[in-house]
């Protein structure tokens, strides 16, 4: 199958590149190198193919004197790189055919990377793709995050149960990351503000230092490459305290560093719920603090008016978590250069932008004001100044940042960025009535949309090689930057040989995943069976136990008959709940116990079957996706603020089952409501249906299939040992339901046999899929940050130049 053209470099250079990072980098002789040798002379040869674009694009940036776009996130959940490296650099080939020279199989040097998994979800994973985009289309960027020692933790099942581990990607070398020791700053905690001679003074009382380690991020064919700066927390003393040492107090003499390095150590496991953890705090304003010191110092060594700032600067807010950089950015503008409070303020608005991913209310974050300003109390200080200069401008108005003995982060975001963004054009709109209704009243002009999207490099041209195969064969190679083109498919949809190309590539990637579930996880499925997936956190509002009722309901029904012509399912489940929601972590189990029954019951497991993957991750996403032939996006309406997951499965090929919610509604706009299951209430339909005092039993007494999958759970069918196991879920369920589980089951289900029927029609289904990879191609991430570049920071491409 034709690829993408090659990099020019040949196998044999590529080879012995490869050999002498093994002997002079690893000091490892070929004959008793292991698999991780194998991989990092691999990765360290495809870095440095990668320093020469680094390098060219970081003279151009400063040779433009151009602005440049700086991502704060707490998150990036970048997972593998070097086959992201490879591919964009179009090495594939060569790296292919220089480790089959040196007796190595590539496919599992590639498998040996661990996974970084330094996000919790969907935040992340859109900072990942959003950094690979900004080197794709050549804007000059950083993104600055922590260098979590744990990221995300690993989990397993004992008995179907959650069980969480650390996580540990830097176990061995990371190869694509370089130090910086120089690149370091003082971040202090705490302490005293003073005046003196009319300057405001803040003297910390306890401090850490940020060190950084690069990572360069590689665009399309190379052409561009950005910065990932990532921190890590150091003792500011030195290492250990000698003076402990000598006295032979050497748990004392380590304690400094271990204190240090706790900032960095572990990213906190849940995207959903507030943290409020002191911990959590310092976190955000180490990132925040080192990101802004070192931004100016880039700022200084090019420009001596801090005039200039907002045009040469663009700083955008992953969430509120980088929020205290409006504090920040106005301590170091008015304390320590003088600037006038409201001039440092209006610089400081101008130059950042505040990009809103939840309207969970739990999840808006806010600090207990002593909190705060026991850990920053200047920032305190100027958070009632913000207030103060934001009240004096907007006199009709008492909004403020500082409320009920609160720092609220996204009222503070709101203030002080000028444009602030939500994912979704739904959600855009929900921000306006809802979280943001009276800023939105102040400030008409301040909320735009930019509704999410992903990177067609990662998620369709190197995780599925036998549909982009397909497509480079049909339309050229274009697609990949600009995946509007892909449209050039649709023509072909309606010619026999090509569909069935295009199916063949669906039933070639679905054996793969039945052949690495039944080695890895013991599970035989046919892959003829529909694969149903759905993989993301596990959330009361993205509606797992909506889906796992529904296989009961349908699995009662079919035992009730079980010679009928049933459609064969695989219902496929992978992700993993924050380890404090108990509620989740419960889902989770009642999902494993009923696969366990389902699965063992032999009048029905050929038709259905229920899998829940373990750890997943972005590597399992990238396998599970190119395989699905449905997509579950099936969410509270108004809850999901966009998904991207939606997104990669529709690039992908399969048909999403899903409600009128995110991004979901811009993704049946664009692929045609014929080529998508939709059921359930609409936003506005959910908000009247809460206010039925009797909402859930009403809508169990309405469908009697319903009522029978909630009692086989209530009577301990899925857990024998233990029959009041799920009552929680089921107390939910017929009582509160905030989430309306009950209120969507009888049109969930009626669409699933929808599915079920459509499924049977294999031409009509394989038209449907195509025309959803067809019309995808609004979804990339390089449209995202296109207009991320032109409406929020006014910055350019310096690719071409
Ligand atoms: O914008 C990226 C992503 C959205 O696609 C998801 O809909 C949204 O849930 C997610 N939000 C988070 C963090 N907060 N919460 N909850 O990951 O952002």
């Amino acid at each position: 199958m034709n690829m993408v053209s090659r990099n020019t470099i040949t196998t044999d250079d590529f080879r012995a590149a490869i050999l002498r990072h093994l002997t002079y980098e690893l000091g490892k002789d070929a004959s008793h190198a292991a698999v991780e040798d194998w991989r990092m002379a691999l990765s360290f040869a495809v870095r440095d193919q990668i320093v020469d674009s680094w390098f060219a694009a970081t003279r151009k940036t400063y040779d433009a004197g151009a602005k440049r776009v700086y991502y704060l996130s707490m998150e990036f959940l970048i997972g593998r790189l070097l086959k992201d490296g490879i591919i964009n650099l179009r090495l594939l080939d060569q790296a292919r055919e220089a480790m089959q020279a040196l007796g190595q199989d590539f496919d599992t040097v590639l498998a040996d990377e661990p996974d970084a998994a330094l996000g919790n979800g969907g935040l992340g994973r859109l900072a990942a793709c959003f950094l690979e985009s900004l080197s794709t289309l050549g804007c000059p960027a950083y993104g600055y995050g922590i260098r979590y020692e744990h990221g995300l933790f690993r989990q397993s099942f004992v008995d179907g149960r959650q069980m969480e581990a650390p996580e540990t990607w830097l176990l061995q070398r990371h190869p694509w990351e370089f130090e910086r020791p120089e690149s370091r700053y003082r971040i202090g905690f705490g302490g005293e503000v003073s005046t003196k001679a009319g300057k405001t003074i803040w003297t910390p009382a306890d401090s850490v230092d940020a060190e950084a380690y690069d990572t360069p991020v590689i665009g399309w064919q190379g052409r561009w490459a950005n910065t990932l700066r990532l921190w890590s927390a150091v003792a500011s003393d030195g290492p250990f305290d000698l003076d402990s040492f000598n006295r032979g107090d050497f748990a004392g003499a380590a304690r400094p560093e271990a204190l240090a390095r706790t900032i960095s150590r572990v990213l906190y496991p849940d995207d959903t719920t507030e943290q409020g953890k002191e911990l959590r705090l310092k976190q955000e304003y180490f990132l925040t603090s080192a990101a802004l010191k070192d931004i100016l110092r880039r700022f200084d060594s090019e420009h001596d008016d801090i005039g200039k700032l907002p045009g040469k600067v663009a700083i955008q807010l992953n969430d509120t978590h980088p929020a205290i950089a409006g504090p920040e950015l106005v301590r170091i503008l008015h304390d320590e250069r003088g600037l006038p409070f409201e001039e440092a303020m209006k610089m400081a608005q101008a130059c950042l932008s505040y990009t809103n991913h939840t309207l969970l209310p739990e999840a808006l974050e806010s600090w207990p004001e002593g909190l705060f300003g026991k850990l920053l109390p200047r920032h305190l200080q100027i958070v009632d100044r913000i207030d103060d200069a934001h009240a004096k401008a907007n006199p009709s108005r008492t909004l403020s940042a500082r409320s009920d003995h609160q720092v609220k982060m996204g009222e503070l975001s709101f203030i002080m960025a000028h444009k602030v963004n939500g994912v979704s054009a739904l959600h855009t709109e929900l921000m306006k009535t809802t979280v943001f209704s009276e800023f939105h009243r102040l400030h008409p002009d301040r909320i735009i949309n930019q509704t999410n999207g992903v990177t067609p490099r990662r998620w369709l041209l190197s995780c599925n090689p036998r549909l982009s195969g397909l497509i480079t064969d049909t339309i050229g190679e274009g697609w990949v930057d600009d995946l509007e083109q892909l449209k050039g498919i649709e023509p072909h949809i309606s010619d026999a040989g090509w569909l069935e190309r295009y199916a063949a590539a669906k039933r070639d990637n679905k054996a793969d995943l039945a052949n690495w579930m039944a080695k890895t996880t013991g599970v035989k499925v046919d892959p003829a069976m529909m694969f149903d997936v759905q993989i993301k956190r596990l959330h009361e509002y993205k509606r797992q136990h909506l889906n796992i009722l529904e296989a009961i309901a349908h699995w009662q029904e079919i035992k009730a008959n079980p010679s009928a012509d049933w459609t064969p399912r695989l219902k496929i489940f992978a992700g993993k709940a924050a380890p404090g929601y108990f509620f989740a972590k419960d889902i989770i189990r009642l999902i494993n116990d009923v696969a366990k029954v389902l699965n063992a019951d032999t009048d029905t497991r050929d038709v259905l079957q229920v899998a829940f993957l373990p750890n997943y991750n972005v590597t399992l996403a990238e396998r599970l996706i190119p395989a699905a032939d449905l997509s579950e996006q099936i969410s509270t309406a108004g809850k999901e603020a966009s998904g991207t997951g939606n997104m990669k499965f529709a690039l992908n090929g399969a048909l999403t089952v899903g409600t009128l919610d995110g991004a979901n509604v811009e993704i049946r706009d664009h692929v045609g409501a014929d080529n998508f299951f939709l059921f359930g209430m609409t936003a506005d339909k959910v908000e009247e249906r809460r206010l039925i005092p009797d909402h859930a039993a009403q809508a169990i007494a309405a469908d009697p299939r319903l009522g029978a999958a909630l009692k086989a759970i209530r009577d301990g069918v899925f857990s024998p040992d233990e029959p009041g196991r799920y009552h929680n879920i089921t107390d939910n369920l017929t009582g509160p339901d905030y989430f309306l589980v009950a209120s969507d089951f009888t049109d969930y289900y009626r669409a699933q046999r929808e599915v079920d029927a459509a499924f049977k029609d294999k031409t009509h289904w394989m038209t449907m899929a195509a025309l959803n990879t067809a019309r995808s191609g609004w979804f990339s991430s390089d449209r995202t940050i296109t207009d991320y570049m032109s409406q929020i920071w006014d910055a350019k491409s310096l690719r071409d130049s």
